[in-house]
């Protein structure tokens, strides 16, 4: 395949590691853990993976002598800067421990595992994909695992190849399924190890040992650099307001780490909206005071960022997607045999008659949506909700009603433009391809050790990479009740925005400013080579949750 110069220049860069990690290595056992929520039915459910320590890895005097080990890695949900990377590192990882160490891929997601679709990951394979974006090695797939059929099906090709452990990259679903999958397959003592990496654009797999999700970074390189771009064009031309959404499904994260590089005039923030229990109008409202005030002082031009979870967050339309969700869940046979254009007031029929209003106010896109898709893993597809549009429109709506009454005397033209898959597969930024390599490392060292329901782990990134901490934190520690398809599963906890968090706060004193002034900063492309500060600098969120000043 033909190459780009930067490609050439990328696949020689040699990622950099925690010093920890170079070279012989001992695990040490932190204390032991208990999930965040809900311990008594987290244990109950996970008795052989509940409680375990947190390990760290530390440097050693002489390497062990270990033997071969061979490992099957699945890419599972929506792509994310950095795949490739995890892979190498396992890859090199497994490779160094003992070289007749085999990997395996899964292909297209964890359907690889129980279809029996699999390739062995060569030098020359990998050489092809390292430090690329992109899941195009193996692909990825959003298959849920959760039927004891499948992971049996899983243990027969794992015996079959000798595998010794799986590898899981995916988010906080994905990972749920990982910690399932270890707990089954120790229970049934098949010796097949499971561990899992921290993987999604939106950044809501994080905690304390997890500081962040990986191709976060990249993706808000990517977005702040083309709404950077936009808010010189807007300034240029000063003729219209951009609406911008932001992927980032249950989350906003994204969009606020946007906002904080690229300083835009009004920013949605989910969980503010909820917390604040705002309605659609409200939010409408907000917008075009915010417009009026620019267009007072006479710059009709200006710029909003969406998150694209925002529907979800409004408490109103929270209460009837849950609703929504159990009615779906009880009816799922008898909604399946409804035709097509009957299916909307078939869900009418079904409602309380409070949300059954609210369902049929909303503009049809977004009403269907709502009742009518779901992904595997039961979540509303909230990147096909057109929400940039809708509010641009009702914005110019309510505008529109303030100009006969004199109250607004500006000028309101918009664009919109929906940001995500353009951020999902670019090629993975220094801190991205470094931590990506590292946590297959890390990964590679877990499953040496025998350890099972671990998620790898890399701390203290906003230090030089050779000063992160690596080691791994038990699933089950990350785990809480959740109500899912109309029944309470046991599920990772999803990091939300915390309005209380550094990010948010630096945020809040700022907004003011910003919505009133044209005070943008353009970022620009991300940088490959140059100064460390221009070149490995991660993202302001973790910056700022790290008590670092961001002036
Ligand atoms: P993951 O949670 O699997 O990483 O995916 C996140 C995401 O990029 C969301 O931001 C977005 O809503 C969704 O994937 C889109 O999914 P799809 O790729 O299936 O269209």
């Amino acid at each position: 395949m033909k190459k780009s110069p930067l490609q050439i220049a990328r696949a020689a860069y040699q990622p950099k590691m925690p010093a920890s990690i170079q070279g012989a290595t001992k695990l040490v056992e932190g204390k032991a853990t208990v999930s965040v929520a809900d311990q008594a039915e987290i244990e109950k459910l996970f008795p052989n993976t509940y409680g375990l320590p947190i390990v760290t890895f530390e440097k050693a005097q002489a390497a062990m002598e270990a033997k071969a080990i061979n490992v099957g890695v699945i890419l599972s949900g929506g792509q994310a800067p950095g795949g490739h990377n995890v892979i190498s590192g396992i890859y090199d990882g497994i490779k160094s421990i003992n070289k007749n160490s085999k990997l395996y891929g899964f292909l297209g997601g964890p359907s690889g595992l129980v279809d029996h679709k699999y390739m062995e990951i060569t030098d020359e394979i990998m050489d092809e994909y390292r430090n690329t974006g992109g899941f195009d090695i193996i692909g990825s797939g959003r298959t849920k695992l959760e039927e004891t059929e499948q992971f049996d099906k899983g243990i027969e090709i794992c015996k079959q190849l000798n595998i010794n452990a799986v590898v899981i990259i995916g988010g906080d679903d994905s990972n749920t399924n990982a910690c399932v999958l270890a707990e089954y397959y120790k229970a049934k003592n098949t010796g097949i190890q499971v561990i899992g990496c921290p993987k999604t654009i939106d950044g809501d797999l994080k905690n304390e040992m997890i500081e962040t999700s990986f191709g976060f970074d990249t993706a808000t390189k990517v977005y702040a650099e083309v709404i950077g771009n936009i808010e010189r064009d807007a300034n240029s031309a000063k003729k219209y307001w951009h609406f911008i959404k932001l992927m980032g499904r249950s989350a906003s994260h994204v969009t606020l780490e946007a906002a904080l590089k690229t300083q835009p005039n009004i920013t949605l923030i989910g969980e503010e909206v909820e917390a604040k229990n705002q309605t659609l109008d409200d939010v409408v409202t907000y917008i075009a005071n915010a417009v009026k005030a620019r267009a007072d002082k006479g710059l009709n031009f200006g710029i909003v960022l969406v998150p694209e979870g925002l529907i979800e967050f409004i408490p109103a339309i929270k209460k009837l997607i849950a609703e929504l969700n159990d009615m779906l869940a009880a009816n799922q046979a008898e909604f399946d045999t409804i035709a097509a254009d009957e299916k909307i007031n078939y869900v009418v029929s079904k409602l309380s008659a409070e949300n059954a209003a609210l369902f049929k106010s909303l503009p049809a896109s977004v009403s269907t949506q709502l009742a009518l898709e779901r992904d595997p893993h039961g979540n509303v597809q909230v990147s096909l909700i057109e929400t940039e549009q809708l509010l641009a429109e009702m914005v110019a709506k309510k505008l529109a009603a303030w100009k006969k009454e004199g109250k607004f005397n500006g000028k309101f033209a918009t664009q919109h433009h929906f940001f995500g898959y353009e951020g999902r597969c670019a090629a993975p930024s220094n801190f991205d391809a470094d931590y990506c390599y590292s946590l297959g490392r890390v990964a590679a060292l877990l499953i040496s050790s025998g350890k099972t329901g671990y998620m790898s782990s890399v701390r203290n990134t906003t230090e030089p990479a050779d000063k992160w901490l690596a080691g791994g934190i038990p699933i089950t520690a990350m785990m809480n009740m959740e109500k899912r398809n109309g029944k309470m599963k046991p599920v990772i906890q999803k990091a939300l925005v915390k309005l209380d968090g550094a990010p948010f706060q630096y945020f809040c004193s700022k907004r003011e400013e910003w919505a009133i002034e044209t005070a943008y900063v353009y970022p620009g492309p991300i940088q490959y080579f140059g100064p460390a500060e221009v070149a490995d600098i991660t993202t302001l969120t973790i910056q700022l949750e790290h008590g670092k000043k961001v002036e």
